[in-house]
């Protein structure tokens, strides 16, 4: 028999750093408003033991599932992320079906939120009357690109790259071409192909939700929330919706090891959930951090010189990460600085008192996870959307350093090492601070009570109960 509890069927695209915001978005959900909530989640046969550990410790109200792995046996070697995401979701459509299918036979449904990848559900969805909407987990500026993309795609032969003048995404600081997303790089490719085509399917979401906040992306919200042109849906700023990382002791390594460091003296540097360097670019960032003489806590994985996101769809290191370390580094270092292999408690080291400071390539969850608890960054944008966002960062709102890489692309050690100094010591490290302290407390204010990304979020939810 159908319950009156309304349901949400939330349906992310492969990555931590797609379902990490999904459930965070479910959370608040459930925890502020009265839903239930299934998380469908398509898979590709690489492990699941990370996000089934996250998913297990969720509240009772949000259930999640598990679709069947899809067969990528026909891809050919080197096939670009942004293909695979988009292949995952959409070879997943049948089973898709047949779980939303028995869902709707045993539950309210109200509405299905996807991804920034997830369009083609969108006919699922429709077919049982159930109201589509997409949770943006990345800027504000990517959003305006993508509604914009379409446009951008019919007015432009050449590649983006080449351009002569910077792309103007409406509301955004000028970017130049070969700063936009990397599936973009490159039009002939079918990454391109895919994500244009679910940039195009963008006006048929009843709303979309997007995780980021006026003060932090003034320009590119006022013009997501202009409503003059007719098909485009309307656009709700809910951000930054965040793991605050609030749990009680320290029940890790790293979080032991941080108790015992002087307040705010700790670089935190890490890649996000899939990022890796080339093993030249490892070896100059161990010795950076040496020379700069700086505390750090390190998340590092093991180096691959072909992709810099080869462990998106693992997580975990290929192999041991320290084998590929310099010679002498750990105990050159031993006391001042720490490494771990992989993966760490993230959103609690950068809410430790001993946290100072956040090494990052710019994911916009590791971002928003700086934002709230006030940590200033340095920008090393690796790939995705992360230029566009290290650009913002630095050029636009200036809460980050970012190092200079030489004309092969190598970031030195030197400028490594400068650049951290210049941070957890500097005068231009004050500076940035000084402005995300702003943010932080900016970031508090919208999550208020009557703050506008609260207000925006029950604008959706009245939606979605009226449905009911
Ligand atoms: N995380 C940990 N421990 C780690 C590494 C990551 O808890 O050791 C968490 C982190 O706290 C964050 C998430 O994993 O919540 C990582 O998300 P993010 O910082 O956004 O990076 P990616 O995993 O790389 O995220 C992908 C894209 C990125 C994009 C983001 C949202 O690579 O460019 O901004 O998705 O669309």
């Amino acid at each position: 028999m159908a319950t009156q509890t309304p349901h949400i069927i939330i349906h992310p695209s492969p990555g931590m750093g797609h379902l990490i915001p999904l459930i965070e978005f479910s959370k608040r959900l459930v925890h502020h408003h009265s839903f239930t909530i299934t998380i469908v989640i398509p898979t590709d046969g690489s492990s699941m033991t990370l996000q089934k550990s996250t998913l297990d410790s969720l509240p009772t109200s949000i259930d999640y599932v598990f679709l069947p792995p899809v067969d990528f046996t026909d891809l050919p070697e080197g096939t670009k992320m942004e293909t695979l995401v988009c292949l995952t979701m959409l070879r997943s459509l049948p089973s898709f079906k047949n779980t939303m299918a028995s869902l709707v036979s045993t539950k309210k449904l109200v509405a299905l939120v996807v991804d920034l990848f997830g369009t083609d559900v969108f006919d699922v969805a429709k077919e049982f009357n159930v109201s589509p909407y997409i949770y943006f987990p990345s800027t504000a500026m990517l959003l305006s690109l993508f509604l914009y993309l379409p446009e951008l795609d019919r007015t432009v032969s050449c590649e983006y790259r080449d351009l002569p003048e910077p792309v103007r995404i409406p509301g955004c600081i000028p970017v130049n071409g070969k700063d936009l997303l990397d599936p973009v790089q490159d039009r002939k490719n079918e990454a391109y192909k895919l994500v244009l085509q679910h940039a195009k399917r963008y006006r048929l979401a009843d709303g979309i939700i997007v995780n980021s906040f006026m003060d932090m992306e003034r320009g590119a919200i006022k013009a997501l929330l202009d409503r003059t042109e007719p098909d485009k849906p309307p656009v709700y700023p809910v951000g930054p919706l965040v793991n605050m990382g609030d749990g009680s002791g320290s029940d890790s390594d790293c979080l032991k090891w941080l108790d015992d460091q002087p307040n705010g003296s700790v670089l935190f540097v890490s890649f996000g959930s899939g990022g890796t360097l080339s093993s030249n670019q490892l070896n100059e960032l161990a010795w950076g951090l040496e020379l700069s003489e700086q505390r750090f806590l390190w998340v590092v994985r093991s180096p691959n010189d072909k992709a810099a996101n080869a462990n998106y769809f693992t997580v975990q290191s290929q192999n041991n990460p320290f084998d590929f370390l310099p010679k002498g580094f750990l105990e050159r270092t031993k006391g001042r600085g720490l490494v771990v292999p992989s993966w760490a408690p993230q959103a609690r080291v950068l809410s430790h008192r001993s946290t100072g400071g956040f090494l990052t390539h710019c994911g916009w969850n590791s971002t928003l996870e700086s934002v709230v608890k006030g940590l200033p960054l340095i920008a090393w944008p690796l790939y995705a959307e992360q230029k566009m966002n290290a650009v913002m960062l630095t050029e636009d709102i200036n809460v980050a350093l970012r190092p200079k890489p030489d004309e092969n692309g190598l970031i030195s050690g030197d400028e490594i090492a400068k650049t951290v100094k210049g941070l957890m010591k500097g005068e231009e490290g004050k500076i940035v601070r000084r402005r995300m302290k702003d943010l932080k407390e900016a970031s508090a204010m919208v999550l208020s009570e009557n703050g506008c990304s609260t207000i925006a979020l029950s604008k959706v939810v009245t939606k979605w109960i009226e449905k009911t």
